[in-house]
């Protein structure tokens, strides 16, 4: 700068005066049509919706860069540890909105479009969401980041840029159809391609290992394919802070040199080959929620991006003038569930073979970086590779793992006493007819800390699946219940309601969710009261005209909104959900006089498109939907409908509109559930299980405005081994038997008895989820549910007591129990023009 006789301070103001940076409505008129002509190519009266939207991102993106390389110099001037977050999916929802939130614009945004003579949600809607997850895992993480953010601490999270997000989802004859998410069709502008920083992955191939002339044992790995990964960066904005922090997502590239190696060979279509085979491991998503899939590619995707993000952090820590050694004072590493749990052996490697480093004290480095939480108990989630598969990919981390494990289990021996059932427990390595690897023990083994993500959970984990870990090391366990960003969960998706609370107690709740509690005192209040329903009506009425839009079902928004949306699993239970329908149905069949509080059951979810019941109970749900939607005898009090395509988008417009709130797995089987939190904040009431997080749910509203039934996860278990028979429950409920009975028959599928049978079959003898254990307690309880409904002013009640008391539930919350109890970080805020906040 002073050689070009510049001052500083001078630069600085023209940078912060710029155009690009101005936060009024003029200036981001003045902007908006500048990006519409500079970025897009357009003028007004030629420009396309994709256009105005377009124009707008890069407006809002304009003010997150300045913020971010704000951040990103504060970070690197001082000594601060940096919390890395390594997970396999993020399921961001559109940036747009969210962005306009969290830099406090959204207003003066709204304004210079109407100005121009254009409407903010119309441009809004126009964005495609990266579904770079499959459900609750995935969207943890981008509340995570968004709180990090919030709450000022320096953090990277790290992942894949899948080409091809969550499938959509289509309903057709009844049916999910999937097809590819090509989310990126219309281009990213909330990413920016950082071309420059780029690693080499090595995949397959062998070792070999020699003694060098210093008499140092040396290991060469000869890859059989290596790949490139590019990091591409999307600026993740904190609440009304400075903090912009950072997400790298890798996407897999053929390296440089491949072209030109196909120029000399000639053999031009096997160098393409080459090519398409580098990129297809960041190319899809697998879609299986809570299944692991046993395929190479996804071992790979697994291994490419934690090998990205280690030599990535490896670098920074680096060029910070800091000493390998010392890694684990720069960044402290989550792996989000077991996906990114190779990182252990891939950090002892990269310490190891390539910074030369002895055994003990890579393990060292290495077991004070990372940290493992647990998401499920469910054994068909739990990560396993089979040997030979693993050695074919990772030939020198199969080395590595069995290193670890032999000087382990060396130290365990001793501890156990020589017990071999403990130790082939804790064994890293299954044996049997193939031996395979367990990604949990490796995880537990090469972390400092361990947590589940609600307390049942954590409890669950210690007493069964790691209980020997548990009985190892319990300092190592603790729980960090879930937790979800009311910023997209309230301010952007339910404006009407964040407007009224905040007209009686402030906006400070949006930053601290406890304040909430302050909403207690006008529960009572007869005004208040009635605003609150107006909201509510008014939002269900708004999902009213979405679901005639997009299924042609025509609902009433007096009726209870009965809202279940998850991913579709038989742990989840649907079914029993459209048990009660089929009851309710019964009902009024047998008597049309019958009274029954009129209800709209709202479903919607995906189905892993391998999972064949899964499938088969949305084409149950569809089925029973349209023999209750048109039956005449019903006289419109019963409606039955499967939202299609359930995603971020979709569910920001369910959840203001929801009534009551289904969360009915079997108890001990949903390890948390975010969903629940996120309806509950919206003014819903629930009813449930004794599962996941809805325990701690029901502790804080207050048992009388939960609906609680079902069997305790205990009581699951001592069902279990008393020997369930589910067949006795059916033919001693008569309404029970009823319903099988009619969807077996073909009642509700136009008398084809086909369809249905596995569904049948596989609840009456065996139900590994209680169904028909649970069925008469869940029909009970939805009948006072529906007693309750009939007061509606002592419902709205129930409603604002039970937002005021989810202060608990903000991701907020959970990030700072992380930072303060297991990674150690303190907030760093960042300062622009002299200030840390809006
Ligand atoms: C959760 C998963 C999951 N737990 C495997 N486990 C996957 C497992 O692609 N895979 O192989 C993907 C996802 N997801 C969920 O995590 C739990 O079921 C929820 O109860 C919990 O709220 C959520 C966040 O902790």
């Amino acid at each position: 700068l002073q050689d070009k006789g510049l001052d500083k301070k001078e630069v600085q103001n023209v940078l912060v005066e710029d155009a690009r940076t101005g936060l009024d409505v003029e200036t981001l008129k003045k902007a908006i049509l500048n990006n519409l002509f500079y970025v897009q190519g357009k003028y007004p009266e030629i420009a396309t919706r994709n256009d105005y939207y377009m124009a707008l991102a890069y407006t809002v993106r304009d003010r997150l860069l300045q913020r971010w390389v704000a951040s990103v110099k504060q970070y690197l001037e001082g000594k601060h540890r940096i919390v890395s977050y390594l997970s396999a999916e993020y399921l961001l929802g559109p940036h747009l909105g969210n962005n306009l939130v969290n830099l406090g614009i959204y207003k003066e945004a709204e304004q210079a479009l109407h100005e121009m003579g254009l409407n903010l949600d119309w441009l809004i809607e126009k964005e495609i969401e990266p579904g770079l997850g499959n459900g609750g895992l995935g969207r943890l993480a981008a509340c995570y980041m968004d709180s990090l953010a919030t709450l000022e601490v320096p953090a990277i999270g790290y992942g894949i840029r899948y080409q091809f997000g969550i499938f959509e989802q289509d309903i057709r004859d009844g049916w999910q159809v999937e097809d590819t998410d090509n989310w990126l069709r219309r281009g990213n502008p909330w990413e920016i391609a950082r071309r420059e920083i780029s690693y080499d992955i090595k995949l397959g191939g062998y070792v070999q290992h020699y003694m060098d002339r210093d008499g140092k044992f040396r290991t060469i790995w000869t890859p059989d394919l290596i790949v490139k990964g590019v990091a591409y960066d999307t600026p993740i904005v904190g609440y009304k802070v400075n903090t912009t922090n950072t997400l790298r997502l890798w996407k897999s590239e053929a390296p440089n040199s491949f072209d030109f190696q196909s120029f000399n060979s000639g053999d031009y279509s096997n160098a393409v080959n080459q090519k398409i085979i580098c990129e297809n491991i960041s190319k899809v998503l697998y879609p299986n929620d809570e299944t692991r899939s046993g395929k190479v590619l996804r071992l790979q995707q697994q291994y490419f991006f934690v090998s990205c993000s280690l030599q990535d952090m490896i670098g920074i820590h680096l060029r910070q003038g800091e000493r390998i050694e010392d890694f684990q004072t720069t960044f402290a590493v989550q792996l989000n569930d077991t996906h990114p749990a190779v990182a252990i052996a891939e950090m002892m490697r990269l310490l190891v073979d390539e910074y030369d480093l002895e055994w003990v004290d890579a393990w060292r480095v290495t077991t004070r970086t990372f940290a493992y939480t647990n998401h499920t108990l469910l054994p068909e989630a739990l990560e396993k590779w089979d040997m030979e598969l693993f050695a074919s990919v990772l030939p020198r981390h199969l080395e590595i793992i069995q290193e670890i494990n032999r000087r382990f289990l060396d130290e365990v021996t001793v501890r156990v006493y020589g017990d071999q059932e403990k130790i082939s427990s804790l064994s890293i390595i299954g044996e049997g007819p193939r031996r395979y690897i367990k990604m949990a023990n490796l995880a537990c083994a090469g972390s400092f800390a361990i947590n589940g993500v609600a307390a049942l959970h954590t409890e669950l984990l210690k007493q069964t699946v790691l209980k020997d870990w548990y009985a190892l090391s319990p300092e190592k366990f603790s729980n960090k219940t879930n937790g979800v960003t009311p910023r997209r969960w309230m301010v952007l998706s339910n404006p009407k309601l964040t407007e009224l609370i905040s007209s009686k107690i402030g906006e400070n709740w949006i930053k601290h969710l406890d304040e909430l509690k302050n909403l207690e005192k006008f529960a009572d209040d007869p005004e208040f009261l009635q605003q609150w329903m107006d909201v509510k009506l008014e939002m269900k009425t708004q999902l009213a005209q979405r679901i005639v839009n997009r299924t042609n079902i025509k609902v009433d928004p007096e009726s209870i909104f009965d809202i279940q949306v998850k991913r579709i699993h038989e742990y989840k239970r649907q079914h029993l959900n459209i048990l009660h329908v089929i009851t309710l149905y019964n009902r009024i069949k047998q008597n049309p006089e019958a009274e029954i509080v009129p209800r709209t059951f709202v479903f919607a979810g995906k189905a892993a498109p391998g999972y064949k019941q899964a499938k088969l109970i949305i084409k149950l749900i569809n089925s029973v939907g349209e023999i209750v939607n048109k039956d005449p005898d019903v006289k419109g009090r019963l409606k039955v409908v499967f939202y299609p395509n359930y995603n971020v988008t979709n569910a920001q417009k369910i959840y203001p509109a929801a009534d009551l709130s289904e969360q009915i797995s079997t108890a001990g089987k949903e390890a948390s559930g975010t969903g629940n939190m996120k309806l509950s904040l919206n003014g819903a009431l629930t009813i449930g299980t004794l599962d996941g997080a809805n325990v701690e749910i029901r502790e804080c509203v207050g048992e009388e405005n939960f609906f609680l039934f079902g069997l305790t996860a205990e009581e699951v278990e001592n069902t279990k081994s008393d020997g369930y028979n589910p067949f006795h429950f059916y033919e001693n409920n008569p309404n029970l038997k009823l319903a099988l009975d009619q969807i077996s028959n073909g009642y509700f599928s136009h008398l084809d008895d086909t369809i249905f049978k596995d569904l049948i079959n596989s609840l009456l003898y065996d139900d590994q989820f209680m169904v028909l254990a649970d069925y008469q307690s869940y029909v009970d309880c939805q009948d006072q549910v529906a007693e309750a409904f009939k007061d509606k002013v002592k419902w709205a009640r129930m409603s604002i007591l039970n937002v005021a008391r989810m202060g608990k539930f903000s991701s907020d919350r959970s990030i700072r129990e992380y930072c303060d109890e297991i990674w150690k970080v303190k907030s760093v805020p960042v300062t622009l023009n002299g200030t840390s906040s809006k």
